[in-house]
């Protein structure tokens, strides 16, 4: 009786926190992407970097992709944006086999790029700062002996110097409202990057900017919240985790997991950890690391392959909003089967031949929903001037 219990509360976890399933759309976009990113600045704008280097942009979330004019012959291996009065985007492109690259800068969205400096290094993470314009860190090999550092820049990317002689491949996280906080593992810098000393206690792996702001941690013993700039920790899961790639932070929503070669789990949270939830529908081989880009439209990566979870074909009307639009469309539907003239492909939301109560589920946990953002998504809550 109690695993009956435990499944029916497993079971509607799922249900009820993400209603569509992961889908395999590696053969519906024009090349493997291994990363996206969004702007931050122009609404449905993205930038995916392929896996045989190419730069793709899209300007309507994703739908439709058009290759961008190459500003060089070294592949495109890193993608970054800056934040200044307007955005630009940064991308680190190196030869193959070369241990030296090009930053590019486009002012335009990437449609015209120009060279900003060239350096002896293998690129391996590069960010630059939501609220100090211009600065920049980019963690880096130096040569054949994997021997690494952290590199920063306070000019955009003209000139770097070395502030870290060492670092281990935690990613770079910026505080979510402290600009001259950042944190690299359990190192700690609080003069924008410039020193570094042991600090946070644990392996800060992201951020979340609810008040007062999150740093979280994930790790074999489980994940952990901080809400006093890592002074005390507190547990959110005691599942193992860290074992993957790494964990995805974007505001309130967060994916985290593991994957060993017998193991694989996923869970998400759009609620800064109250509620996490399992997931990995639709995904059969785990995933190596995630995009998130809104709480609606999140790629996944593994190998060659891109997972896509995305709520917008719940839009039934095209109008950017779940709402009596798209309600009277799965009406006019409603109760018809497969072959039916009355039944719609599109309002099958869960894509079982009929257009019954699940649907209307489904559709009623994305009430309200908008797939568009027309204002200006702030760079964050510190003040740009
Ligand atoms: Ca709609
Ligand atoms: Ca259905």
């Amino acid at each position: 009786m109690k695993n009956h219990i435990y499944m029916f509360v497993f079971i509607t976890t799922i249900a009820y926190s993400m209603p569509f399933a992961w889908k395999d759309v590696t053969e519906d976009l024009p090349a493997p992407f291994t990363n996206i990113q969004e702007d931050s600045q122009v609404s449905g704008v993205i930038f995916a970097v392929s896996n045989n280097g190419k730069l793709f942009r899209s300007v309507n979330w994703g739908k439709t992709w058009l290759e961008q004019t190459p500003p060089t012959s070294g592949q495109v291996r890193l993608s970054a944006q800056m934040h200044a009065s307007v955005d630009c985007w940064l991308i680190w492109a190196e030869e193959a086999n070369e241990r030296q690259g090009t930053l590019w800068r486009s002012d335009d969205l990437g449609a015209n790029w120009y060279p900003v400096t060239s350096l002896n290094v293998h690129a391996l993470h590069l960010t630059a700062s939501r609220h100090v314009p211009d600065l920049l860190l980019m963690l880096v090999e130096h040569d054949d002996s994997g021997q690494r550092s952290l590199l920063r820049s306070t000019d955009g990317g003209a000139n770097w110097s070395e502030v870290l002689a060492q670092s281990s491949g935690n990613p770079i996280v910026w505080h979510p409202t402290t600009p001259w906080k950042i944190y690299i593992g359990s190192l700690v810098s609080n003069d924008f990057g410039e020193s570094w000393s042991d600090g946070s206690g644990k392996v800060v792996r992201g951020s979340d900017r609810k008040l007062p702001p999150g740093l979280y941690s994930a790790e074999t013993s489980g994940l952990f919240v901080s809400r006093d700039d890592a002074r005390s920790w507190w547990p959110l899961m005691e599942e193992k985790l860290n074992v993957f790639d790494a964990s995805y932070w974007s505001d309130d929503s967060f994916v985290t997991g593991f994957m060993d070669d017998s193991e694989f789990a996923l869970f998400f949270s759009d609620d800064g950890g109250e509620r996490i939830s399992p997931w990995t529908n639709g995904i059969p081989n785990g995933l190596a690391h995630v995009r998130i880009l809104s709480d609606w439209l999140i790629y996944g990566f593994q190998n060659d392959k891109v997972y896509l979870y995305d709520e917008s074909p719940a839009d039934l009307d095209n109008s950017l909003r779940i709402d009596g639009g798209d309600l009277i469309v799965l009406s006019i539907a409603f109760g018809s089967d497969a072959g039916s003239p009355f039944y719609n492909a599109k309002a099958d939301l869960n894509n079982d031949g009929r257009i019954d109560g699940q649907d209307l589920t489904i559709l009623s946990l994305l009430w309200g929903k908008n797939f568009s953002y027309d204002d200006t998504k702030p760079p964050g809550d510190f003040p740009s001037e």
